[in-house]
């Protein structure tokens, strides 16, 4: 798996942390929005909408901070995302509130 992110990104930093904090393998790939990277090729073919972060698990981009916390969470089943229904609905209001 590839993340493709900037460590001044918001909505990448929760990806890093989680994937730290569960030691996941996962290459990453800085694209530095400041000088405009995010917009050009080969990121834009990534993600046309050219935002960060894109996951590339195999034949899967994943964009949307959230998609892609949530995508992690179930693929490895990650204690942080619960799967009690309240719980989860509460991570998810959480999610939605920082989205
Ligand atoms: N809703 C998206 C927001 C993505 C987003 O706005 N990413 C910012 C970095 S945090 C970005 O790539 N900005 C580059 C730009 O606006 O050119 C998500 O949560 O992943």
């Amino acid at each position: 798996m590839k993340l493709y992110m900037h460590p001044i990104s918001t909505s990448s930093r929760a990806i890093r942390m989680l994937v730290a904090e569960d030691g996941l393998d996962m290459e990453e790939q800085a694209i530095d929005v400041m000088s405009g990277e995010n917009l050009k090729e080969p990121f834009i073919s990534i993600n046309p909408i050219g935002l960060l972060p894109a996951l590339v698990d195999g034949d899967m981009v994943l964009t949307e901070g959230s998609a892609i916390l949530k995508y992690l969470a179930d693929k490895f089943n990650l204690p942080a995302y619960s799967k009690d229904l309240k719980q989860r609905a509460k991570i998810n209001e959480a999610m939605d509130w920082f989205n």
